[in-house]
């Protein structure tokens, strides 16, 4: 155990058989199937999980919805506080979460170290807003009338993660549902569920230490029925849900059954355009993060490079030069660029998809492949691969969540855009340029039509400060920064009559 984890584990309270339910402190046992969590980096078990159950999710819900009707009437500057206290127990537990989530779900120790940050910056967010849940006021038409708006606590929010940010995508949601007055239900994703039980354990300890109810802070590890049953739940008024586009239509297909509210954050299928005048260093180091960082697994990974003709050739020579420097292997040990994708299925979707380029026509520029010998027994490590295609390829224009980059060439940034912007997807884009006019263009309304648009900064590696979130396909929602916190209230609108007459609006006369 070179890099330490079963001190960790034993840190963050991770035992070799786990439950998988919890409401707080209290853990729920039942007769619910165990299963076991691999780790991609060596292929071996870390621990068992027990899962949820129809019966211990009811328990949870039940719980959930007593929590809430204390939690909405605690002052929401006292709900900040208690965010604030996690936040800094995320400080203290940073390097052991950071290796759980690295050595569970395979990215960069330095990833998983972002990751927590990204979960601390969260949390001081929405410390911030809980003394900004601002409504505006108006000015009524009636004389002696005020009118204003509120923002009222929704009640259960159901967060639904998936495996690639199997810890940060939570605390996006739940930081700021906590601070709104919510309570929250985690189905975290089973292939990193032990990241998920880390994470309830620190919340836990923060809630109890204020004599706060169990309930605010719920967890339910469990496989897509465990989805399908917080989906069609009416107690839970807003399902927050991250993954792939076909798991995205099914929940807001039931949601929407309902007329709940659901928040998608769902697929990508992000693009740089190098342009003519592009910074080349600047380009490279852009692409090649955003193309292998995470082994292509982050909803913002760049998956197509749009390049004017005249820099093709360079881009091609320069990007094929720096990954044939790429290192590939643990993720813990800080000398290698790439660990392991998450897990055997993963590794075959990448091969079918190279399977799928070359049957389009796509022309390798770097060869893939499965690495297989000493360190890499897991068989969960692959190659980063470039090929040459076309927009109009069936394989790209669907996401494959590895590290697969292809190549386009063009001629005109209108052309450049058009590409962009022709895929299903519509989450993250970059352009990368010294020329404003091209800046400009492309963020501009005829520009990208993704949620996240970048000059001269690669698709991956958003701020928390941002709204976070994507068109068309990817789903619409927006979470964690700017004020993503309103799709986590119910808003209320006003108006007081402090006259004493009774006039109507729009001037209607009603008399008897
Ligand atoms: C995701 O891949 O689901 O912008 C989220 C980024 C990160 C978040 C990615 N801050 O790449």
């Amino acid at each position: 155990d070179q890099f330490g984890i079963q001190e960790s584990l034993k840190r963050l309270g991770i035992q070799s058989e786990n439950l998988g339910v919890s409401t707080g402190s209290k853990w729920i046992d039942s007769e619910a199937s165990l299963i076991a969590s691999f780790s991609p980096v060596d292929g071996k078990e870390i621990a068992k999980v027990k899962l949820a159950s129809k019966e211990t999710f009811e328990q949870v819900m039940d719980q959930a919805q007593k929590a809430f009707l204390h939690w909405r009437t605690v002052p929401a500057p006292q709900r900040g506080e208690v965010v604030r206290e996690i936040g800094n127990a995320l400080r203290d537990a940073k390097e052991d979460l950071g290796k759980l989530v690295s050595f569970e779900m395979g990215k960069s120790y330095q990833e998983g170290l972002g990751e927590v940050q990204e979960m601390i910056d969260i949390c001081d967010f929405a410390v911030g807003l809980s003394r900004q849940l601002y409504g505006l006021t108006m000015h009524s038409e009636r004389p002696g009338h005020r009118m204003y708006e509120q923002w009222h606590a929704i009640g259960a929010v159901g967060i639904i993660s998936a495996f690639n940010f199997p810890v940060a995508v939570w605390a996006w949601n739940a930081a700021l549902a906590w601070v709104c007055g919510d309570v929250c239900i985690w189905k975290p994703s089973e292939k990193a569920p032990l990241s998920g039980i880390a994470c309830q354990k620190i919340a836990a300890k923060v809630f109890q230490k204020h004599g706060l109810p169990e309930g605010i802070s719920s967890l339910v590890i469990g496989d897509y029925k465990i989805g399908e049953l917080m989906s069609n739940e009416s107690r839970i008024p807003l399902i927050s849900a991250t993954g792939s586009t076909r798991m995205g239509k099914l929940v807001s297909e039931a949601v929407g059954r309902r007329l709940g509210r659901s928040l998608l954050e769902l697929g990508g299928n992000n693009a740089i355009i190098i342009t003519e005048n592009a910074d080349m260093d600047m380009a490279i180091r852009g692409a090649l993060f955003g193309a292998v960082g995470t082994a292509g697994q982050r909803c913002t990974s760049t998956r197509r490079l749009i390049i004017h003709e005249n820099v093709y050739e360079e881009v091609k020579t320069r990007l094929a030069s720096a990954y044939s420097k790429l290192v590939i292997g643990n993720p813990l040990d800080e000398k290698n660029h790439v660990g392991p994708v998450i897990d055997l299925d993963a590794v075959k979707m990448y091969e079918e998809a190279i399977r799928k380029v070359g049957e389009e026509g796509g022309k390798p520029v770097v060869e893939g492949g499965v690495l297989s010998g000493e360190s890499y027994e897991s068989g969960c490590y692959v190659k980063p691969a470039i090929y040459e295609a076309e927009n109009s390829f069936k394989i790209v224009q669907h996401e494959t969540f590895a590290p697969i980059l292809y190549l386009m060439k063009y001629s005109t940034i209108e052309e450049a855009i058009a590409m962009q912007n022709g895929v299903p997807q519509g989450l993250s884009s970059a352009i990368m340029t010294t020329n404003m006019r091209e800046a400009e263009a492309f963020l501009s309304v005829t520009g990208s039509d993704c949620g996240i648009a970048n000059v001269n900064i690669g698709t991956s590696g958003a701020e928390i400060g941002g709204a976070f979130g994507g068109e068309k396909e990817t789903g619409g929602g927006r979470e964690s920064g700017s004020d993503a916190w309103k799709a986590y209230m119910r808003r209320q609108t006003n108006t007081i009559n402090y006259s004493s007459t009774l006039p109507l609006a729009q001037g209607i006369k009603f008399d008897i």
